[in-house]
């Protein structure tokens, strides 16, 4: 009855109710349908339970005429109906959620006579999930209710007869994730109903291109609150400006696009894409707007330019940007005028007349010292010691000062103009202007370098170098000179004419500064920045405080022409005597002289002990640190270590002991040692840092000297040193000697190996006491009357470093110690070679006395062995003092020229025109080259002056007759013969060698 009373109404139904079908059907974008049953070709085929008296499947025709599957069921009359329809398995091909529609149409229960109770409007939606494609049957209980589906419309017989169109679409979604696949069903309860179509799909957010990023086709998510992230990758020709990013909405929809991309340089954005810029334009960077045209004097050939290629002759510097026009370097700078002061110049110059479409041009000037010759000119890079102000390169203004350029100099000035392209525009680019200009006199720079040694309690020498640029020749030095703490209240003015100079009558223990500054014929340069130096204390008695400072003041600023015919005088009186007499046997006269600090012999003490305590200090044992034995004294080892005294920095000594078992009299003769080594304090002498007499064994403490005794040292290290650096040795004991004599202390044993060498090379003269050259000194030997001289009995002496007077006579003097002097400068230049070899004592004492001596050591050079000879003078009184060896040794070391010439030399530096009448130590040919005029070598021994004693009587007027006109060369000439005169008043000798 049902199925008669379904056919009673179908017909009509499917006329009026179908939408268009047709099999191609267009869907919205972004929905992917699974199935849909207009669009399968034959019979569904779908499930039903019961298979008879249910759902049926119908086929009719849609207004097209095509044929369409649906199925019905009207059991309306009769009770409990539970009617199944199951579609076929549908695979979820990814989808997460799952969309149902359905069109049907449903029978109004009150347009049926007689259903009350039985007829139902409803139907039921269920799914199943499943991976399998094939379930024979319909499980129900499997199935999970989606929900219960109602018209919207219902249709009566009217309805029906009017034609009006009562179709319903109903929709449902569900979430299917855990299978691969799902089968859905309908459940009739007993409603007239006609599934007319089934649509199942799911959503994606379709492909999508946003801010030049592409966006996949994208399933939206399981929950209808779901968003899916999705990341999008940059279109062709872009990068990335930030990760672009994008959200898919359950309903398919892109929401909150995020970052994006930037065309590629070269490219620029055109609908969603990135095109090439055209031929003529360019794009540098991504984030540029677009395609720009290329800047003025550049062009672009090809498409996709990112920069414009500059026009042939312009130029673009690394650091301009692709968006400026190209440009050109500058022209030359204009009207490059000079103004010269002294020896600074002002440069000033006008700015180039082509800029070449820049602002940063900049110049830097070149400086050349040029020599011109008749045929050329020859030009090299001024040193770096010319100043430029505000600098050399790099200038943006066109004005420079250049300082501190050479006096009387040629120079030439090139200023360059460049730009930011002149280096990209290749080499030589640089446009210049240039100007030669020459320097006027200038007074010399300040002398950067003075150094005082020989520090007394009351004097210092003082020494310097000369000033980096003399400007001409250096006529004289002013030393300025006060107490620190008077400031320059009261100061003190000495002049010389040689880089050193003895400031004496100086307060002990006082910090002085000094000032020196040079003269040339241009006038005084600035003075040397200060120097302080501070006298020494001393811890003697003094004999009569002070040296006549004015006295000293008036000799050595040379009040000088008085001084200088007296000493010419004197010169010419004591021809045969090159050394004078002064401090030779003068030990009562020390006592008279005024100001200097005399040796106080601890035998005159009656306790030992209070003269040791006077002297030297006395050491607490415990903060001696005893390291290892380094040799042996006469009375007992001596040792290395280290002393830390409370307050003061560890340092390294020696330390000599007296080994148990000694007598009185050995305590007596170990300590004088240190009594007298106590009384000295002088670079040159070893330094006594105290003794220990409280308790045993006794002890002498004194500084550690790392390179030992000077005689191993030189064997040791034979041929090693320059000239200068021997000479240098020699000098420092000559200076410690000094000090010596003018304590009128004697030293007795005067030998390289009792002179200790430091790690500095300074020599300091050690070994004293009153027995020791009696006992310890293993050269010592007693003499006889074989010998030919006289001694008294139980004396031993070092026979080869002695004097021929105390062998015979036991005359020891100073004048003796120069003699040991010479022996030891003999010592040094020969590297510690035995003096006499090996001759036996008697015969060098015989060879003395028959006027032999040493001959000079290899490569000596002559002057050193001529003070040698000095040294060995028969008379004492013709010796030289340590004062004038000292002065002779430090005028050797400021003019090394004259260590060239050694006896070994077939022709010397200087080759007279005429015999020398006298061969000093200087010939006029020396002493002109020392001076820097041996030009006018020629002119007086021409003229007759074949002397240094004659060219004292140059004058003015007689140099103006010789052709010797310059006026500085004049001043000079005079000046330094007389310096020269005055400093070999007392040095001054014509006598053969006896050899
Ligand atoms: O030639 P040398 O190494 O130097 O051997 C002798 C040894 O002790 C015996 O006199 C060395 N000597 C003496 N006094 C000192 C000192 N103050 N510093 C370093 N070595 C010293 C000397």
């Amino acid at each position: 009855m049902a199925a008669n009373l379904w056919r009673t109404f179908s017909a009509t139904i499917w006329i009026i109710t179908l939408v268009s079908s047709s099999r191609t059907r267009i869907y919205p974008p972004n929905e992917v349908t699974l199935l849909d049953t207009r669009t399968v070709p034959g019979e569904l085929k779908w499930a039903a339970s019961p298979s008879e008296g249910g759902w049926e499947e119908v086929s009719i025709m849609d207004e097209k005429n095509i044929p369409i599957r649906t199925y019905q069921v009207c059991n309306v009359l009769e009770p409990n109906q539970n009617n199944w329809l199951r579609t076929d398995w549908i695979p979820r091909s990814g989808a997460q959620r799952v969309y149902v529609e359905v069109k049907f149409t449903l029978r109004d229960c009150n347009s049926l006579p007689g259903v009350t109770g039985t007829c139902k409007e409803t139907f039921n939606l269920y799914y199943h999930e499943s991976n399998e494609d094939r379930e024979s049957y319909i499980k129900e209980s499997s199935f999970i209710k989606v929900d219960t589906v109602a018209a919207d419309e219902s249709f009566t017989q009217v309805d029906v007869g009017d034609r009006i169109m009562k179709l319903n679409t109903e929709v449902r979604d569900v979430k299917v994730t855990t299978r691969k696949g799902f089968y859905l069903a309908f459940q009739d309860v007993g409603a007239c109903i006609a599934l007319v179509s089934v649509r199942v799909f799911y959503k994606t957010c379709p492909l999508t291109i946003r801010n030049l990023a592409t966006f996949p086709d994208t399933v939206t998510g399981a929950d209808t609150s779901s968003l899916v992230e999705v990341r999008g990758s940059c279109v062709n020709q872009s990068e990335e400006r930030e990760e672009p990013k994008m959200y898919c909405g359950a309903d398919g929809e892109w929401l909150v696009p995020i970052g994006g991309c930037l065309c590629n340089p070269g490219y620029e954005e055109k609908g969603g894409a990135c095109k090439a810029c055209p031929a003529g334009f360019y794009k540098a960077k991504s984030s540029d707007a677009g395609c720009t045209k290329c800047p003025p004097h550049s062009h672009s050939l090809r498409e996709g330019a990112t920069v414009c290629d500059c026009h042939s002759g312009f130029f673009r510097a690394d650091t301009d940007p692709p968006s400026m026009a190209c440009t050109q370097p500058p022209s030359a700078p204009q009207q490059l005028i000079s103004v010269v002061n002294e020896t600074s110049v002002v440069l000033e110059w006008a700015p180039p007349r082509r800029l070449g479409g820049r602002s940063d041009t900049s110049y830097s000037v070149e400086c050349l010292i040029c020599q011109t010759s008749s045929h050329s000119q020859l030009c090299l890079p001024c040193g770096s010691d010319v100043l430029f102000s505000p600098s050399q390169t790099g200038l943006k203004a066109t004005r420079v000062v250049v300082s501190e350029l050479r006096a009387h100099t040629h120079y030439t000035f090139i200023v360059h103009a460049r730009n930011g392209v002149s280096q990209a525009s290749g080499a030589g680019a640089a446009q210049s202007v240039s100007v030669s200009i020459t320097t006027n006199q200038a007074a010399p720079s300040p002398v950067t370098s003075i150094q005082a040694t020989d520090v007394t309690r009351h004097s210092l020498s003082l020494l310097w170098q000369q000033p980096d640029r003399p400007n001409g020749v250096i006529l004289e030095y002013e030393v300025k000179f006060y107490e620190k703490d008077q400031r320059e209240r009261s100061y003190r003015i000495m002049r010389t004419f040689s880089r050193s100079v003895d400031v004496t009558g100086l307060n002990p223990l006082t910090v002085y500064v000094f000032h020196v500054r040079a003269r040339t014929a241009a006038g005084y340069g600035e003075f040397s920045a200060p120097f302080e130096f501070s006298t020494n204390s001393d811890p003697f008695p003094l004999i009569g405080e002070g040296v006549n400072s004015a006295f000293l003041l008036l000799s050595v600023s040379g009040v000088g022409i008085l001084l200088l015919i007296s000493a010419a005088v004197f010169i010419i009186s004591r021809r045969r005597s090159k050394y004078s007499k002064t401090k030779q046997d003068s030990e009562e006269e020390k006592h008279l002289n005024p100001g200097v600090k005399i040796y106080v012999d601890p035998f005159t003490y009656e306790d030992p002990d209070q003269a040791i305590h006077e002297f030297a200090k006395e050491i607490d044992v415990s903060s001696i640190h005893i390291e290892k034995v380094i040799g042996m004294g006469e009375f007992g080892e001596v040792c290395s270590g280290r002393l830390r005294v409370q307050g003061k920095r560890e340092i390294y000594v020696a330390i000599k002991s007296l080994k148990a078992g000694y007598s009185d009299k050995q305590r007596r003769d170990f300590l004088s040692e240190a009594s007298i080594m106590g009384q000295f304090d002088h670079p040159n002498i070893i330094r006594l840092e105290g003794v220990v007499t409280r308790c045993k064994p006794l002890m002498i403490i004194t500084e550690y000297m790392e390179n030992g005794s000077l005689d191993a040292f030189l064997r040791k290290h034979d041929g090693q040193f320059t000239v200068i650096q021997l000479v240098g040795m020699l000098r420092g004991i000559a200076s410690g000697m000094k000090y010596l004599s003018d304590m009128s202390y004697v030293h007795r044993d005067l030998a390289a190996r009792n002179i200790l060498v430091n790690s500095n090379l300074v020599c300091k003269v050690s070994d004293f006491g009153l027995s020791r050259v009696l006992e310890d000194d293993p050269e010592a030997a007693y003499t006889t009357r074989a010998t030919g001289t006289y001694l008294s009995p139980g004396g031993k002496i070092p026979i080869r470093w002695t004097a021929p007077e105390a062998i015979a006579y036991r005359k020891f003097t100073t004048a003796s110690d120069v003699w040991s002097y010479g022996i030891v400068m003999w010592e040094v230049v020969s590297y510690g070679e035995r003096p006499y070899w090996d001759m036996n004592n008697q015969d060098v004492i015989k060879a003395i006395e028959e006027g032999y001596r040493l001959p000079a050591p290899m490569d000596c050079p002559v002057v050193l062995h001529q003070l040698m000879l000095d040294c060995w003078e028969r008379e004492r009184a013709d010796r030289p003092t340590f004062s004038q060896i000292l002065n002779m040794l430090d005028k050797l070391i400021r003019n090394p020229g004259t260590l060239r010439r050694t006896g070994g030399d077939s022709h010397s530096v200087c080759v007279s025109v005429v015999p020398e009448v006298c061969v000093s130590e200087w010939s006029v040919c020396e002493w002109l080259q020392s001076i820097g005029l041996e030009r006018y070598r020629d002119t007086l021994a021409a003229a007759g002056y074949t002397s240094l004693d004659s060219l004292l009587a140059l004058t003015h007027q007689e140099m103006d007759r010789l052709g010797i006109i310059t006026p500085s060369h004049q001043d000079i000439l005079i000046a330094s013969v007389q310096q020269e005169m005055l400093s070999q008043m007392q040095h001054m000798q014509c006598s053969m060698v006896p050899v």
